[in-house]
């Protein structure tokens, strides 16, 4: 399988809760390579951005406040099957329904504060990643 990469979010919740550390530890012991990484905090206008797949949806305006209540980590993640295996490391949307030793199941807080973000197609993957990243930020 050739190696692939992933978008990967840690949101405001888990940063102010001091959960980066551990979440980072999990991602590389699940053998994804940091190809860029950056902290830095949204807008409401750029959470709207982000989000904008979401725009009809009732919980849309909350999301993009809370998405831009605080200082995210946004990454670039290498990996062999990276979409998939991310998908399956962070669990399930809802945390209710995520499995035991996924970063949602330890780390969420809510079905919106979800503790991580990862990319569900190569094209999003694509949108999101050059959303932060120029490519001299990535190695
Ligand atoms: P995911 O791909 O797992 O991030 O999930 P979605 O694209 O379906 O949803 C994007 C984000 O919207 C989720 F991370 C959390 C938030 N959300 C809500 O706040 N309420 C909902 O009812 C559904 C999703």
């Amino acid at each position: 399988m050739p190696l692939g990469y992933t978008f990967a979010m840690i949101k405001p919740s888990a940063c102010r809760k001091n959960h980066v550390g551990p979440i980072l530890a999990m991602i590389n012991q699940a053998d994804f390579r940091i190809s860029a990484i950056r902290s830095t905090k949204l807008t409401k206008e750029e959470a709207e951005r982000f989000y904008e797949m979401h725009r009809a949806k009732e919980f849309y305006s909350d999301l993009c406040d809370f998405m831009s209540s605080g200082p995210i980590i946004a990454l670039l993640l290498e990996k062999e099957n990276a979409i998939q295996d991310f998908r399956k490391l962070i669990g399930s949307t809802n945390p209710n329904m995520a499995e035991e030793g996924t970063i949602r199941k330890m780390f969420a807080e809510s079905l919106q504060k979800n503790a991580i973000h990862g990319s569900d197609t190569v094209e999003n993957m694509n949108r999101e990643a050059d959303f932060f990243f120029n490519q001299r930020e990535r190695y």
